[in-house]
């Protein structure tokens, strides 16, 4: 199968340097199931002082990211300069605060792209013309603040590529995963038995395999009223 090809667009791309070398993310990567690069802004300004940012129009604090290096990355990466032109099967993204929130199934809606673009707004924001004119989808990881989009871009790299077929061992399979069935997952244990006298769970040493299932159920349902009330409404 064709690799999923991943370009993120940053000020920060030593950001990244690490980032994709271990576990799941390296052995896609290695297997050739994904390729992601980091793509500095500054490539695409044009001025002696490769300025990617301006002061806001209307006044307001900070900094907003300028228009063109990041229409002029996007074409270079996918060819297309406005979000009419961008073919089916690639996806433009622009990460933001005032995205919408992600979610396991729009990390399976990326995940079964051609191709992935990740912009990373910093400072105040990004030109608003960016996510009128150019961007497929504008997205949010949660409502806590960030100082840009960066940890954001990381987040949804690292749960497309586990859904990219062949990512995960043929021991798990994404779909019976938490979230998959609504509920949060069972508490996991392991050895030993009595660990400073606090015990696993004796049902899981008896090896009937009914009243483990059972067991797991009823604990899958206890920790989702108690943490993620919300999934049960
Ligand atoms: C005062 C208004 N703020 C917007 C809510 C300013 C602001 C905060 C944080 C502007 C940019 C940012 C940087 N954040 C991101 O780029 C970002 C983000 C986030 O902050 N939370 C959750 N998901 C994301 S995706 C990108």
């Amino acid at each position: 199968m064709k690799p999923l090809r991943v370009d993120i667009i940053t000020i920060f791309p030593d950001y990244f340097r690490e980032a994709f070398d271990y576990g799941i993310v390296r052995r896609a990567r290695a297997a050739g199931l994904v390729s992601i690069r980091a793509h500095d802004l500054r490539a695409w300004t044009s001025d002696k002082h490769r300025m990617v940012d301006d002061r806001p129009y209307g006044g307001g604090d900070g900094m907003v990211l300028k228009p063109e290096p990041i229409f002029a990355a996007v074409e270079s990466l996918t060819g297309a300069s406005r979000r009419e032109s961008i073919t089916a099967g690639k996806r433009v993204v622009l990460l933001s605060p005032q995205g919408r929130r992600f979610t396991q199934a729009l990390a399976a809606d990326l995940a079964s792209s051609e191709q992935v673009v990740l912009i990373c707004g910093r400072y105040e924001g990004v030109d608003e013309r960016v996510a009128d004119a150019l961007v497929t989808d504008e997205i949010s990881i949660g409502d806590y603040v960030l100082s840009g989009g960066e940890p954001a871009a990381l987040v949804i790299i690292d749960a497309m590529v586990r859904l990219l077929p062949g990512a995960l061992g043929s021991e798990t399979s994404a779909t019976n995963e938490s979230f998959a069935d609504g509920l949060l997952d069972y508490p996991h244990y392991t050895r030993p038995p009595d660990f400073k006298g606090m015990r696993a769970p004796e049902v899981l040493l008896t090896g009937n395999h009914a009243e483990i299932a059972r067991w797991r159920r009823d604990a899958s349902m206890d920790k989702t009223k108690r943490n993620r009330p919300d999934l049960l409404k």
